[in-house]
């Protein structure tokens, strides 16, 4: 169904009859957009530039390799930049949505988040995968480890790199190393031309099959293999819902604007302080 000549408010209104109450299994795919209220920059776009890099250009195996003190620097700076933010209304209307389906009585629906981000901001959702990693996560270059570390700075040296213009050129021994072998640490994000996690694929795969309603919320979807979430949901039949501030999918119902204003009313979740005027 095409929305571009219904107000927000009769959207609304269409979605949760026609499809919100009725869908058994409710997935939601979440991308940078999402905590982009909360002041994390997305990748594209106008925010997605860090020091004169395209945040994308980072994001790779190859730039780690080719220098590891640049990368680390960014995701220093990105570590950082998050420690200081806080889950926004989008957030906590996905985490309302979750408690109000596992407390209904009887239980006619079940729900889950996929997330492609890596900020940690979705962390109260019990159903969660975090497909792309986290910000607050290391893994071992040599020995594999694979450690949570919320420590700020991560390392010494990268402490102050988070406000230069310019690259410090740190040598490996000052960058983030291994506490079990000394070798030197990665973020555990996944990269660029890197594989997921065997495990959390085979996830996803569970929620995707049964999935008969996907709220696609705050990515660009250009990024495989999320990028083809919402055609195999839609290929089986289930419903697709998209959330964006731009349109991006062709879907069964779109709500362009802002996650952390419309959200919380499509889901149902809104309290009356939070409610807020739609067009
Ligand atoms: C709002 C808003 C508001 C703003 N409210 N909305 C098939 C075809 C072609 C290529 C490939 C393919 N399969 C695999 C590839 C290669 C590659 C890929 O997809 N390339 C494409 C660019 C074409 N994929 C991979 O390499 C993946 N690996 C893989 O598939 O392995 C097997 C394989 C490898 C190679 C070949 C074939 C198979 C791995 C992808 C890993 C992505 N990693 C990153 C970095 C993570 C770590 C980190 O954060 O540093 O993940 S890149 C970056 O993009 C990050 C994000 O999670 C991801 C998606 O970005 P997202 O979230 O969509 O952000 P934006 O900025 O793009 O969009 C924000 C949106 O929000 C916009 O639409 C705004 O409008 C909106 N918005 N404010 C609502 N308030
Ligand atoms: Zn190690």
């Amino acid at each position: 169904m095409r929305n571009f000549f219904l107000s927000l408010e009769f959207t609304t209104v269409l979605f949760v009859i026609l499809v919100l109450n009725a869908s058994k299994h409710i997935v939601a795919l979440c991308g940078a957009g999402l905590s982009a209220e909360s002041g994390v920059p997305t990748f594209r776009g106008e925010g997605g530039f860090w020091r004169t890099f395209q945040a994308t250009e980072l994001a790779t195996p190859k730039a780690f390799e080719k220098n590891p003190s640049r990368v680390w620097e960014f995701y220093h700076y990105r570590r950082e930049l998050v420690l200081t933010k806080k889950p926004n209304r989008a957030h906590k209307a996905l985490v309302d949505f979750e408690k109000k389906v596992l407390s209904a009585n009887p239980k006619t629906q079940t729900f889950a988040v996929i997330t492609q981000n890596v900020d940690g901001l979705s962390s109260n959702i019990k159903n969660l995968i975090e497909m792309h990693g986290s910000l607050f996560k290391t893994r071992c270059t040599k020995c594999g480890d694979r450690t949570e570390n919320y420590d700020s700075p991560i390392a010494l040296a990268l402490k102050g790199t988070e406000n230069s213009q310019f690259d410090i050129n740190l040598p490996i021994e000052k960058l983030p190393s291994c506490s079990k072998c000394k070798g030197l640490l990665r973020p555990d994000v996944v990269w660029f031309g890197e594989c997921l996690d065997n495990d959390i694929l085979m996830k996803i795969d569970v929620e995707l099959e049964r999935c008969d309603l996907l709220l696609v919320i705050g990515t660009s979807g250009l990024v495989y293999p999320a990028a083809a979430y919402a055609s195999i949901v839609s290929a089986r039949g289930g419903k697709i819902a998209v959330f964006n501030i731009e349109k991006t999918y062709d879907a069964d119902f779109e709500f362009i604007g802002s996650c952390g204003e419309i959200l919380g009313n499509a889901l149902m979740v809104n309290d009356g302080e939070d409610k807020h005027e739609v067009v």
